[in-house]
């Protein structure tokens, strides 16, 4: 064979190879190729095109970076009207739907068993469109329009992978249209908007407007770099060679599958159901599903599968009989941001919320949003007074996606963190932000009642102190009232104190105070974790409690020793030092202490040596144990012995009469244990 003949060849399997590997990744959602090896295929293809531009034909994958720029859209009539979806809300829509069904089939004597069967799909909330296909090559691309006539898209659906440009399999009809939604996933949205952020582009709301937006494009270069994909949902005409109308099968379900072997991306996750129940099941299983699948879909649809009974059923208006939309409640909507104010979080964390008006949206009325900090305000641009996007997705808290600008009057304001919150709303303290940070803080610590009311709310939680019945707003008025300034202040309450406050009977006051008491002993991982030291989460705090066995051991840490502990980093280090050289904060542990709250150091893990690696020094004389048998207790969990305090002591164990070697830890900031604090720390290996 010749050189061009080589060429000729290489390039059709190139094309068939590319075409095969779009499929498995759009239609089967199977990918067999990574995408190194798509692109060196296509490299290939390009290189071979290069050398021959007259073998270039719009059916090749080259073509999907968009052809020339349009400068409007043609039109074009469908030659089979797309129709509309009646919609429904309500189970009792649905039930009504389906006896309406059920009546006139079983009139018609379609209907032998009794039930409807139907083919439940998603309704996927992005862009109607129509794909012809003639002699099984794409040809033509339209929007939906008002469904008589649409726009001419054809050059911007070549660009999407998921649309084959050839149909494959011998049964291709000469005419096929198909019928279709274009949309992007939620995931790919995200990427796309942030790249387009990043350098300065433009940026949408949502997935829907941003697949219409990309669609809708007259340079179709643009469109080729937008993650479109499509599913189909039906067809309009069919036609074989003669030119006449044809239907290849006789129900809905089976239509989808023929759409999946011609090599079309058909909607995913229909099912066929019986009745009314089966619907409404789909409808409850597609509802709970909602939030993890990988894009928006605003209900379900329902169409009767058995293709004759919905020609026996026909049309009212534009929407079909056999058909219905049962929607789901929005996840978006729109209302007023009336304003924005800051919460003053448990790190002193001014955070902006929006208040808005009243919205129904993901099935719960919504007044309030957060919206993180000031630069996500910024880089949303969102204004007091914006028509906002409030979106609520599963149980996720709502947030405000952005503005409507097109409804902006000029009379919207830019919130001005530093104007508007020069101090700490609830305390008046200084507030700053820190150079490099996008948040504003209080810098009052706890003695901001805001954070202490979040940091006493934490402290009380079940992996921190375990204190049932102190719940938010006993806290809200021990700390209104001045009663409690401190963590430390709990352990003063009383049960008859406490019967005094609203909605406390002496009951729950002395189960309350019960609760405190039995907290006075806590493990010390969780007591550390209690404090509320920013970065210090459970994790951290128990790894600090292994590390140092105590919590004066943890205070009187330096930064360099923290650095030693497994996973603590320089953050983390810096921000437990800060915690601990401020005064209140020493203060307050020196009155847990007071209060009687002594934590006990924590057992390893059996099977762990806990003193791999760590040398000791025993000094003094321990209550109960020889010197001897506390040697033989450390080197069997892994550790070594040694006469002298160097800074590579882990720990000095101290009895009575320790003399120069407990100063010289001291003086080295080496960690000191009595023989309680030894036998916890050895507690596995040393069990007998
Ligand atoms: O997913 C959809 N958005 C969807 C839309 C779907 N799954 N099925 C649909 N079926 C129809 C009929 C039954 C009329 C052929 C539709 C639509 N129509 C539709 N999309 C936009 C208007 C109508």
């Amino acid at each position: 064979m010749s050189a061009a003949g080589d060429d000729r060849q290489r390039l059709l399997e190139l094309r068939e190879q590319i075409a095969e590997h779009n499929r498995r990744y759009y239609v089967e959602d199977a990918p067999t190729a990574s995408d190194a090896q798509y692109d060196r295929l296509m490299a290939a293809l390009l290189a071979i095109e290069a050398a021959h531009p007259d073998w270039v034909t719009p059916e090749s994958p080259s073509q999907r970076v968009g052809a020339a720029p349009l400068d409007a859209f043609g039109s074009v009539r469908h030659a089979v009207r797309m129709l509309s979806l009646a919609n429904a809300f309500e189970a009792a829509d649905i039930e009504a739907f389906d006896e309406r069904v059920a009546g006139t089939l079983r009139e018609a004597g379609l209907l032998p068993q009794g039930v409807v069967d139907y083919v439940a799909e998603y309704k996927f909330d992005g862009i109607a469109v129509s794909l012809r296909y003639e002699g099984g090559r794409l040809v033509l691309a339209a929007t939906r329009g008002d469904g008589q006539v649409g726009e001419d898209i054809t050059a911007n659906v070549r660009t999407l992978r998921s649309v084959p440009l050839r149909l494959r399999g011998d049964e291709a009809p000469a005419v096929l249209e198909v019928r279709g939604e274009v949309l992007m996933t939620r995931a790919d949205f995200d990427r796309m908007n942030e790249a387009q952020a990043a350098h300065g582009g433009k940026t949408f709301v949502n997935p829907r407007n941003a697949a219409a937006g990309s669609l809708r494009q007259l340079d179709p270069r643009v469109t080729a770099t937008r993650p479109l994909r499509f599913f189909a949902y039906g067809w309009g005409q069919i036609r074989d060679e003669a030119g006449r109308d044809i239907l290849p099968r006789a129900r809905h379900g089976d239509m989808l599958d023929w759409l999946g072997a011609l090599g079309l991306p058909v909607s995913p996750g229909h099912r066929l159901c019986q009745g009314s129940a089966g619907l409404l099941a789909f409808y409850a299983d597609v509802g709970a599903a909602r939030p993890s699948l990988s894009y928006d879909i605003d209900g379900v649809v329902y169409k009767v599968d058995d293709l004759k009974s919905q020609d026996v059923l026909g049309f009212v208006a534009r929407a079909p009989r056999f058909a219905i939309a049962h929607k789901f409640p929005a996840q978006e909507e729109t209302t007023l941001l009336e304003d924005i104010e800051v919460q003053v979080g448990r790190t002193g964390a001014l955070t902006p919320v929006g208040r808005l008006r009243p919205v129904f949206v993901g099935g719960v009325t919504v007044t309030n949003a957060t919206l993180h900090n000031e630069d996500e305000i910024r880089r949303k641009d969102v204004r007091i007074g914006d028509t906002v996007v409030v979106r609520r997705a599963g149980d996720v808290i709502p947030e405000i996606v952005g503005p409507v600008t097109a409804l902006r009057t000029g009379r919207e304001i830019e919130f001005d963190m530093r104007a508007r919150y020069p101090v700490c709303p609830v305390c008046g303290s200084a507030v700053e932000r820190p150079e490099g940070e996008a948040v504003t803080r209080c810098t009052a610590g706890l003695f901001c009642p805001a954070q202490l009311k979040q940091t006493l709310w934490h402290a009380a939680s079940r992996k921190a102190l375990d204190i049932e019945g102190l719940g938010d707003k006993l806290i809200e008025q021990l700390v209104d009232g001045g009663r409690v300034r401190t963590l430390a202040d709990l352990y003063g309450l009383t049960a008859l104190e406490l019967s005094t406050y609203p909605r406390m009977g002496s009951k729950s006051a002395a189960n309350l105070i019960e609760a405190i008491d039995q907290s006075r002993r806590p493990p010390l991982s969780r007591l550390l974790y209690a404090l509320g030291v920013r970065h210090v989460g459970e994790t951290t705090a128990r790894d600090l409690a292994r590390h140092f066995g105590s919590i004066d051991a943890v205070m009187a840490a330096s930064e360099d020793e923290l650095l030693a502990v497994p996973d603590v980093g320089p953050v983390v280090a810096a921000s437990i030092r800060r915690f601990f050289s401020e005064v209140h904060n020493r203060e307050v542990v020196a009155a847990l202490r007071k209060a009687g709250v002594e934590p006990v150091a924590e057992a390893v893990p059996a099977g762990e040596k806990p003193l791999a690696g760590k040398t000791l020094v025993l000094t003094g004389t321990l209550p109960s144990l020889s010197r001897d048998e506390a040697t033989r207790m450390v080197l069997a969990a892994g550790g070594k012995v040694s006469g002298s305090v160097s800074r590579k002591t882990a720990w000095v164990v101290a009895g009575e009469e320790a003399g120069s070697k407990l100063a010289k830890a001291a003086e080295l900031g080496v960690p000191v244990l009595d023989e309680a604090g030894l036998r916890a720390l050895l507690a596995p290996a040393s069990a007998p």
